[in-house]
C-alpha cells in the first residue's frame, strides 16, 4: 500500500515490476502487469529483453486558471515548454495568461521561439486522463479523456490509446480519436504476430536510462493541433530531416519544421523531404530511435533539458519506438517498419554526369564523347529540362534535341545509360488535341482538384500546369502510359523526378486558395513563407484519398511509387526496361521512399561550405533508409573553381549516388572542362570508386536485405567512443573504409579522427595504430585519404570506362589484418539488373576470411554470374614478418613482401565461383 502513496505523490519513483513494494490489482498476464493506484492513476509495467517499460495513467489534470508566479519561476529554464509557439505574435502577459500559462520574461532570451520561452506550461496544465484499460493481443488499449478545454479549437475529448509490444525491440504507441476516424498515413506496415508488453516511461533495465518520459508537459489533441513532449536521455540526437544542419542536432531552443518545400537548402528552413524519425545515443553507448508516423505539417521543438516536443496539425500520434540497443540495429528496426531500400542496378552506382543548360543533344553528346576520350569512367548521362519542348513532360525539343534518340542509342552501344528529368506539373495551356498527357489526364480525372472540383492550376517550368493526383490508382496507369509512349521515342534507363514537393511558382494556385480551415489552420508550424501554400499548391485542394493538407508531404513518395512500380515496368511498352530494376532519384522524400528511389540533396551552391554540408545530409539519409544519396558534385548554383571541384570530385566519388550536376549559365564543371592535372585527379578519384564497386554493391545488398547503412557515421561502428558522436567531416563505407576528405581551400593536409585500433592507408598499406586520436595527414590536391579498418577484407576490381567493363575485370582482394591477424569480408554478386535476383536465388555470395596466416574464400551460394570473374591479386596489409613460403590451394606460389608489412600474391587467375585458400608461413 505504501507504494500507492509514493506513486501518486511522485510519479517519478517508478518501482521495478515484481518488487514487493508494488501492490495492487493485476490486470494482465505474466509478461504485462498493471495496477490501479489511488486517484485514478494507472501503472502498467512490463519486462522485456533488457528494457523495463512503464505507463503512468494520469499525466496532467487540474483546474484552468492563471498559475501562481512562485510556481512558475520554480520551473528551471531548460524545462520550460513553450505554451505560445505562434510566430509573428508578441507574446504579452495577457495573451499568455489567457491560455492559463506561466509568463516569465527571462532576461537572456529574446522571445518565445528563439531561446527560453517566456510563456510556458505550469506543472498542472489541463490535459488528458487515462481510464478504462483493456488488454489486447500485444499490449493494451485505453481511453484518454479531457477534463478541461485547452486553447485550440475542437479538442478531441475522447482519445483511444493503444500501446503494443510488436517485437522484442519495437513498441508501438498510438493515440487517436476514439469516436471518429482521422487521416492516417497509408504506409504498409508489416503485420505483427508476436506478443510482448509495453509503456510510456521507457527505461533500460541494464543502465537505468529513461528513454521516454512524457510526464512533464501536457498532451494536446485538438482537430488541428496535436502536441506531446518527452525528456531525452542525452543531447546526442540525430535524424529529423530534411534539414540542413550538423549531423548532431543542436538542442539550444532549436525548432525544426517538416513540410515539403522547394527551396535551395538553407539552415533552419523546411526542405524538400520529411522524415519524422530520430536516433539518440544514450550516455552508455546504447541507442534508441523514435518514428512519428504522421504526414501533416509539423515541427519538432528541441530544448536543452534535453527535451523534445512534437507538434503536428493533423492526423494521429502514431509512434514507433526502436530499442536498439546498437545504432545499426535501431536503423534496421526502423526499416523493418517503413521497408528496406530497393537494390539499385549496378550501373546506378557508377558515375553520373548532368547539367542544366546543355544547349542541345549534340552538346550533351559531346560531353559524353569528351569523357570517353579522356577515359574518365562514366555510366550515365543525364538531361535536365532542356530536352523538352517548352519544358513540357514527355516531349522532346525536336530542334535542339533532335538527335536525342541517337545519342541514347550510342550510350547503349557503349554500355552506358540515359536518365532524364520529369516534373509532375502537366502543362494545361496547349490547344486541345495537341498534348496527350493533359487531354487524357483531364478525360480520366487524374488531376488534383480545387475546392470547386476543377483541376487546380498552378505554375511550374512550362507555365500553367495541373498536378497529377498520385494517390489515385488511375493516375498511376495514366503516368505509366505516358512513360511508355515516351520510352518508345527515347529509350531512357532511369528517371529523375524533380519539383515534387510539389513546387508551384504561384503560392497556391492561379486563383489563390480558399480561406477555410485547411488553408488557414489555427496553428501554422514554422514553415518558410509563414503559410502552408507558400510555393506549393493549396492545402485545401482535393486528392482522391484525402485533402492535400494531409497528403502534401507524401507527394514525392507517391510519385516515386507510380514511377518505380515494377508492376508498371512489366507492361508491354517498356520492353527495354522489362524485368530490370528501376533507377529513380527523387527530390521530395518521405519514410519508405527508399523502396522506390534514391535522393540527391538538392540545388546547392558551388561553395566549400556546401560541400561540407553534404556529409551530414548524406549520413542523415542513411538513417532514413535511403542509402542511395549524394549531393550535386562541384555544386549546382554559382561558379565552381578548379580546386573546389577537384576536392568535390574526390569526396563525391564516395557518395553512394555520385553525380556531378551544374546549373545553366555557369561555366562547365564536367571533368574534361578542367586542366589536365585536375582532370587526371578527378579521373583517379572515379577509378578508385570503380575499383571499390564490388564492395559498395555488397553494402547495398545488405541495406536491401536488412537495412544496414552504406555511408555510415563513425559512431555506428564505435558507439562507446563519445569522440565519434559529433563527427560529420568523415564517414565510413560499411564497417571497413574510412573516408577523410579535404573540405577547406588552400590546404595540403587534413585532420581526421581515428578511433582506437589499427587503420591501413588504402593505397600503400602503411599502418596507423591509433589510441583514439586526431591525426594530421598529408593531403595534396591529387589525394584523398582513405583508410581500411583492421579486420576488413575489401573486394575490388580493376576499373573500366563503365561498369559493363569493370564488372568483367579481374579482382584484387585487400585484407587488412587485425591486431590478432584476422580479417573478414564478403561479396554479393549478381547480374546487376534483374528484379528480385536475390529472391530468385540468381546470385553468388562469398565469404572471405583470414585466420592463422590463411586466406580463405568460401562460396556460400553460387550461380553462373560469378564464374566470369577471376581473382588475380591478393594483397594483405599488416603481415608482421616476411613469409618464407606462400601456397595457393596447397601449391607453392611466388609473392612479394614490402617492409611496410604488405604481402602481395599476384597472377592468381582463380575463379571466383570456387572456394580457394592462400597460406603464408
Ligand atoms: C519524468 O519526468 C518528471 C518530470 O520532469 C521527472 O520529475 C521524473 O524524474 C521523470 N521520471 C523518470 C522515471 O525519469
Ligand atoms: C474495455 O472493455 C469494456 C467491456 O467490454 C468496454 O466497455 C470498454 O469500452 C473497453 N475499453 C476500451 C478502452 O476499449
Ligand atoms: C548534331 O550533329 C550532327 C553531326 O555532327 C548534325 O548532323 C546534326 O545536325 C546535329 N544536330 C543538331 C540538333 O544540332
Ligand atoms: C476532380 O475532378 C474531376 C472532374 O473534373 C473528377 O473526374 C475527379 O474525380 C476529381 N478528383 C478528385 C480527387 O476530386
Ligand atoms: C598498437 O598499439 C598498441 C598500444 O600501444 C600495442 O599494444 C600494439 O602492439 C600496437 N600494434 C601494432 C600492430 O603496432
Ligand atoms: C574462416 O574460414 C574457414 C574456412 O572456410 C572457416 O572454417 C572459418 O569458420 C572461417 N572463420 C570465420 C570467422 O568466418
Ligand atoms: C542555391 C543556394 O544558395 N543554396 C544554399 C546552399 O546552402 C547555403 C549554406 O547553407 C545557403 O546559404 C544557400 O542559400
Amino acid at each position: 500500500m505504501k507504494s500507492y502513496q509514493k506513486l501518486t505523490t511522485d510519479s517519478t519513483q517508478v518501482p521495478e515490476a515484481g518488487e514487493d513494494n508494488v501492490d495492487g490489482r493485476p490486470l494482465c498476464h505474466q509478461k504485462l502487469s498493471a495496477w490501479w493506484l489511488g486517484g485514478g492513476l494507472l501503472m502498467v509495467a512490463a519486462l522485456l529483453s533488457g528494457v523495463t517499460v512503464w505507463v503512468l495513467g494520469q499525466i496532467w489534470w487540474s483546474q484552468h486558471g492563471t498559475p501562481p508566479l512562485a510556481k512558475c519561476v520554480s520551473i528551471p529554464e531548460d524545462l520550460r515548454f513553450d505554451c505560445y509557439p505562434e510566430r509573428n505574435t508578441v507574446v504579452t502577459q495577457e495573451l499568455c495568461e489567457a491560455r492559463g500559462c506561466c509568463f516569465v520574461d527571462s532576461e537572456q532570451s529574446s522571445g518565445s521561439t528563439n531561446g527560453v520561452p517566456w510563456c510556458f506550461y505550469p506543472p498542472d496544465f489541463p490535459s488528458y486522463t487515462l481510464g478504462s484499460v483493456n488488454e489486447t493481443e500485444l499490449g493494451l488499449v485505453g481511453f484518454l479523456t479531457r477534463k478541461a478545454k485547452a486553447y485550440y479549437p475542437k479538442d478531441i475529448e475522447k482519445l483511444q490509446l493503444s500501446v503494443e509490444f510488436e517485437t522484442d525491440t519495437r513498441l508501438h504507441v498510438k493515440i487517436t480519436d476514439a469516436t471518429s476516424p482521422r487521416n492516417e498515413v497509408p504506409l504498409e506496415v508489416p503485420p505483427v504476430t508476436k506478443k510482448e508488453p509495453f509503456g510510456l516511461i521507457v527505461k533500460r533495465k541494464t543502465s537505468g536510462t529513461v528513454l521516454l518520459n512524457t510526464t512533464m508537459a501536457p498532451l494536446f489533441f485538438a482537430d488541428q493541433f496535436l502536441q506531446i513532449s518527452t525528456l531525452l536521455p542525452s543531447s546526442y540526437l540525430y535524424g529529423l530531416g530534411e534539414h540542413r544542419s550538423n549531423f548532431l542536432h543542436s538542442l539550444e531552443w532549436n525548432t525544426l519544421t517538416f513540410w515539403a518545400r522547394d527551396v535551395p537548402p538553407t539552415e533552419s528552413f523546411n526542405l524538400y523531404g520529411v522524415h519524422p524519425f530520430y536516433l539518440v545515443m544514450e550516455k552508455t553507448g546504447a541507442a534508441h530511435g523514435v518514428f512519428l508516423l504522421n504526414s501533416n505539417a509539423m515541427e519538432v521543438a528541441l530544448q536543452p533539458a534535453p527535451a523534445l516536443t512534437w507538434r503536428t496539425i493533423g492526423g494521429v500520434l502514431d509512434f514507433y519506438i526502436f530499442l536498439g540497443p546498437d545504432p545499426n540495429l535501431v536503423v534496421q528496426q526502423y526499416q523493418q517498419v517503413i521497408g528496406f531500400p530497393a537494390m539499385p542496378p549496378y550501373w546506378g552506382l557508377g558515375f553520373h554526369l548532368c547539367r542544366w543548360g546543355y544547349g542541345s543533344s549534340n552538346e550533351t553528346w559531346e560531353t559524353v564523347k569528351a569523357m570517353r576520350n579522356f577515359q574518365i569512367p562514366q555510366d550515365a548521362q543525364w538531361n535536365d529540362i532542356d530536352y523538352m519542348e517548352g519544358y513540357r513532360d514527355f516531349t522532346v525539343d525536336s530542334q535542339k534535341f533532335g538527335a536525342l534518340p541517337q545519342m541514347v542509342e550510342d550510350l547503349h552501344k557503349h554500355g552506358q545509360y540515359y536518365v532524364m528529368i520529369l516534373d509532375p506539373g502537366i502543362s494545361s495551356t496547349q490547344p486541345p488535341g495537341s498534348y496527350w498527357p493533359y487531354d487524357e489526364g483531364l478525360k480520366r480525372g487524374v488531376f488534383i482538384n480545387n475546392t470547386q472540383g476543377e483541376p487546380l492550376i498552378g505554375k511550374v517550368w512550362p507555365g500553367l500546369t495541373a498536378y497529377p493526383d498520385f494517390s489515385n490508382p488511375d493516375t498511376h496507369q495514366w503516368w505509366l502510359e505516358n512513360l511508355n509512349r515516351f520510352h518508345s521515342i527515347v529509350p531512357f534507363d532511369g528517371i529523375w523526378i524533380d519539383m515534387n514537393e510539389p513546387s508551384d511558382f504561384m503560392d497556391g494556385s492561379s486563383e489563390g486558395c480558399s480561406q477555410g480551415k485547411l488553408d488557414n489552420p489555427p496553428y501554422v508550424p514554422a514553415v518558410l513563407g509563414g503559410f502552408l501554400s507558400a510555393k506549393t499548391i493549396c492545402t485545401s485542394s482535393r486528392q482522391s484519398t484525402s485533402a492535400h493538407y494531409n497528403l502534401h508531404n507524401l507527394y514525392g513518395l507517391m510519385e516515386a511509387k507510380a514511377t518505380a512500380s515494377p508492376k508498371a515496368i512489366k507492361s508491354d511498352a517498356l520492353i527495354k526496361l522489362r524485368e530490370k530494376r528501376p533507377f529513380i532519384i527523387s527530390r521530395s522524400t518521405f519514410p519508405s521512399q527508399g523502396k522506390y528511389s534514391g535522393h540527391w540533396l538538392g540545388d546547392n551552391r558551388s561553395s566549400w561550405k556546401d560541400m561540407a554540408w553534404s556529409i551530414p545530409g548524406m549520413l542523415s539519409f542513411s538513417l532514413f533508409g535511403i542509402p542511395l544519396v549524394g549531393a550535386d558534385i562541384c555544386g549546382f548554383s554559382g561558379s565552381t573553381s578548379e580546386e573546389l571541384c577537384t576536392r568535390w570530385m574526390q569526396l563525391g566519388a564516395f557518395y553512394p549516388f555520385s553525380r556531378n550536376h551544374n546549373t545553366q549559365d555557369e561555366k562547365a564543371q564536367d571533368p574534361p572542362a578542367f586542366s589536365p592535372a585536375a582532370r587526371t585527379t578527378m579521373k583517379e578519384a572515379l577509378e578508385i570508386r570503380y575499383s571499390l564497386l564490388p564492395y559498395l554493391y555488397s553494402l547495398f545488398h545488405r541495406a536491401h536485405l536488412q537495412g544496414d547503412t552504406v555511408a555510415r557515421p563513425l559512431f555506428f561502428e564505435f558507439p562507446k567512443d563519445v569522440a565519434t558522436y559529433s563527427i560529420d567531416k568523415q564517414f565510413l563505407w560499411g564497417r571497413g573504409l574510412l573516408v577523410t576528405p579535404v573540405l577547406d581551400p588552400g590546404v595540403d593536409w587534413v585532420v581526421g579522427y581515428f578511433p582506437r585500433g589499427l587503420w591501413y592507408d588504402y593505397y600503400t598499406g602503411s599502418l596507423v595504430n591509433s589510441s583514439g586520436e586526431n591525426l594530421k595527414m598529408a593531403a595534396p590536391l591529387d589525394h584523398i585519404n582513405l583508410h581500411i579498418r583492421e579486420g576488413t577484407i575489401l573486394p575490388t576490381q580493376k576499373p573500366g570506362c563503365c561498369t559493363v567493363i569493370s564488372r568483367g575485370n579481374p579482382m584484387r582482394l585487400i585484407a587488412a589484418l587485425s591486431q590478432n591477424a584476422n580479417a573478414w569480408g564478403d561479396l554479393y554478386w549478381d547480374d546487376g539488373e534483374s528484379l528480385d535476383a536475390f529472391a530468385k536465388g540468381d546470385y553468388s555470395y562469398l565469404v572471405f576470411n583470414v585466420t592463422q596466416n590463411t586466406f580463405t574464400s568460401a562460396v556460400l551460394h553460387s550461380n553462373v554470374e560469378a564464374t566470369h570473374v577471376t581473382v588475380d591479386v591478393l594483397t594483405v596489409y599488416g603481415v608482421g614478418e616476411e613469409p618464407k613460403i606462400v601456397t595457393v590451394n596447397g601449391k607453392e606460389w611466388p609473392f612479394s613482401y614490402l617492409t611496410n608489412q604488405v604481402l602481395t600474391v599476384s597472377d592468381l587467375q582463380l575463379s571466383l565461383s570456387q572456394g580457394f585458400s592462400i597460406q603464408w608461413k
